[in-house]
């Protein structure tokens, strides 16, 4: 897989090489990053890449042609592999693990990110394939969403998590939200592990994690338990945790 970033900030997107298993994929191409700054485009000297807005106010707008011209650059080395461009915007789709499991099972994909007021909307009409937000809060600008679809997209490869386990089991994967974790010390902060955790007994651990989970949805994320349906031994199991936690 081949992810090519638009960005005024190349060097902060480039850093995700740097950390933890993303970085380590990253570094061995797993996917290959690519960074492009329209700056390197610009047709002015100054290497200027925005202007006043058309009708007037605050701010300013990254021009069309300018990414217009990144954008050939990078589907000429691309080469046509069909790779959606996309441009982080509080317009756009919700990102989700929905979305990263689609572009994970692409060829790839081209993020744009804006600054200032946003780009120009010719920009967007000719050559955007589809807008993502990453949630409704107001960034400076597209730079930091792009780098948590890069870290949710290239964690789900072949090869880049460890214990290929460890993404199947997510939270989100199973629609629910994640079991608690201990590890040692079996007392820490005046607090015991659950026994049941260090009982050996294998089943017993998976039914309360399963219950665990269940409860932990349906405490601080029951919009997600609506949009599951739950096998009976689940409608069981939650009850169970229900019941527990009024006693
Ligand atoms: N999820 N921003 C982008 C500038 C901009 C505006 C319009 C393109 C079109 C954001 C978000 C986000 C702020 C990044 C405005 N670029 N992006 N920027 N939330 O708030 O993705």
């Amino acid at each position: 897989m081949r992810i090519d970033v638009v960005s005024l900030f190349p060097e902060w997107i480039a850093g995700l090489r740097e950390y933890g298993v993303v970085g380590r994929g990253l570094r061995e191409s797993r996917p290959a990053l690519n960074t492009w700054n329209p700056r390197d485009r610009a047709d002015n000297a100054s290497g200027r890449v925005d202007d006043r807005p058309y009708g007037g106010g605050p701010g300013m707008v990254m021009d069309a042609p300018t990414l217009a011209r990144t954008l050939d650059a990078v589907a000429a080395a691309r080469g046509d592999d069909r790779a959606p461009v996309i441009l982080l915007s509080p317009q756009g789709h919700r990102f989700d693990q929905a979305w990263a499991e689609r572009l994970a099972a692409g060829p790839g994909f081209v993020l744009c990110c804006g600054r200032y007021e946003g780009v120009d909307q010719r920009f967007i009409d000719a050559r955007v394939d589809v807008q993502l937000s990453i949630g409704d809060v107001v960034l400076s600008g597209g730079e930091l969403p792009a780098m948590m679809i890069i870290d949710a997209v290239a964690r789900l490869l072949d090869g880049v998590l460890g214990d290929a386990r460890s993404a199947v089991q997510d939270s989100f994967s199973t629609g629910l939200l994640d079991h608690p974790h201990y590890t040692r010390p079996d007392a820490a902060l005046g607090r015991a592990v659950p026994e049941v955790l260090l009982s050996g007994d294998h089943a017993r651990i998976a039914r309360w994690r399963e219950k665990q989970a269940l409860g932990a949805t349906w405490l601080h994320r029951p919009d997600l338990l609506d949009r599951l349906t739950l096998s009976a031994e689940q409608e069981r199991l939650l009850a169970e945790f229900i019941s527990e936690r009024g006693e």
